[in-house]
């Protein structure tokens, strides 16, 4: 089942895997492939969890992580909390290949985006609007953070009811599977060069500012054409906490076949958190794949798609 070029992806995100393939045909390099294959994405808004329009912070603002690496070179770029440009996986791309950077945030991102040429636009939809009031109305009643924020009303994020006021914190378990669907991508060429990528709206409700493991290498993705790449999706806070995809592909290097290294680092993550959500897909040098997952609710398989010669279109795995 080995071949290469190799295109593989998280969740069942078939058209993203078919971009990324025609960008392969038409000659285009692993990092054109893997930047396309995510910015399709970010176009079909894929499950409201990647793109424009979802995830709303506790504002109500949809905000953006995306990252890219070329595990040639090892060069990394990256942007996080990026508002108001749609196509963050490409805002990535340009922090690589014209500066000096790795990671820019917030609106200095967008600033630098619309340097770049990137077009500002507004990335809350009518969907984004109604799953923030519906969550507002629900879970923002007005003694619900009296004791952590003094006016409720404008502040009413995910903390513990009865967190001290000086260090609020997150509250564990938190995280929703069903409505968490980043792409992660990697991308192996015909002579096993890698480029992985992700791109996110993050996690519904999250304080503004709030980044998550996706756009950190090492965390959301990683590359390296000596010994293979990795993506990661599921609760960005606990799993960026534990590098899963720089330890995946780490694992890869020192011999481990793809679905191992994958199980591996997962079940680092567990031995402290158990309940965690969280799935990695790992690919190795030679066409060589794997996934593997912890607590998807009804599932005990994590879906994600390939495209190599062998399958020649995209496929869904489990
Ligand atoms: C995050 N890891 O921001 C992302 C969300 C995700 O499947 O992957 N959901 O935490």
């Amino acid at each position: 089942q080995a071949a290469l070029p190799l295109v593989i992806n998280t969740w069942h995100f078939e058209n993203a895997a078919g971009a990324a393939w025609s960008s392969l045909q038409k000659g285009g390099s692993v990092l054109d492939a893997v930047e396309s294959g995510c910015a399709q994405c970010e176009l079909e808004q894929c499950d409201g969890s990647v793109g424009f329009g979802g995830s709303p912070d506790e504002r109500g603002e949809t905000t953006l992580d995306a990252m890219i690496m070329n595990g040639d070179t090892m060069e990394v770029g990256a942007v996080g909390d990026l508002r108001r440009v749609k196509n963050a996986v490409g805002v990535a791309r340009a922090v690589m290949e014209y500066t000096e950077h790795t990671f820019i945030v917030g609106e200095s991102a967008t600033i630098f985006a619309q340097n770049m040429g990137f077009m500002s636009e507004e990335l809350s939809t009518n969907q984004s609007i109604a799953i923030f009031s519906k969550w507002l109305q629900q879970n923002c009643q007005p003694n619900y953070r009296k004791n952590v924020f003094p006016d409720p009303s404008k502040s009413c994020g995910p903390f513990k009811p009865n967190a001290k006021l000086w260090r609020p914190k997150h509250p564990k378990g938190n995280f929703d599977p069903s409505s968490h669907d980043t792409i992660g991508m990697i991308v192996i060429g015909k002579n096993g060069q890698v480029a992985a990528a992700t791109s996110t709206n993050g996690a519904t409700h999250k304080i503004p500012g709030r980044v998550g493991d996706s756009p950190v290498a090492g965390a959301g993705a990683y590359a390296d054409s000596t010994a293979g790449g990795a993506a990661a999706t599921g609760d960005g806070d606990i799993m960026m906490r534990f590098l899963p995809s720089f330890l995946a592909v780490d694992l890869m290097r020192n011999g481990a076949q793809p679905t191992v290294a994958c199980k591996m680092a997962i079940s680092r993550i567990k031995k402290y958190y158990p309940n965690f959500f969280g799935a990695l897909i790992c690919a190795n040098t030679t066409g060589g794949y794997g996934a593997a997952c912890n607590k998807r609710p009804g599932f005990s398989q994590f879906p994600f798609m390939v495209v190599n010669p062998q399958t020649n279109q995209p496929q869904l795995q489990k």
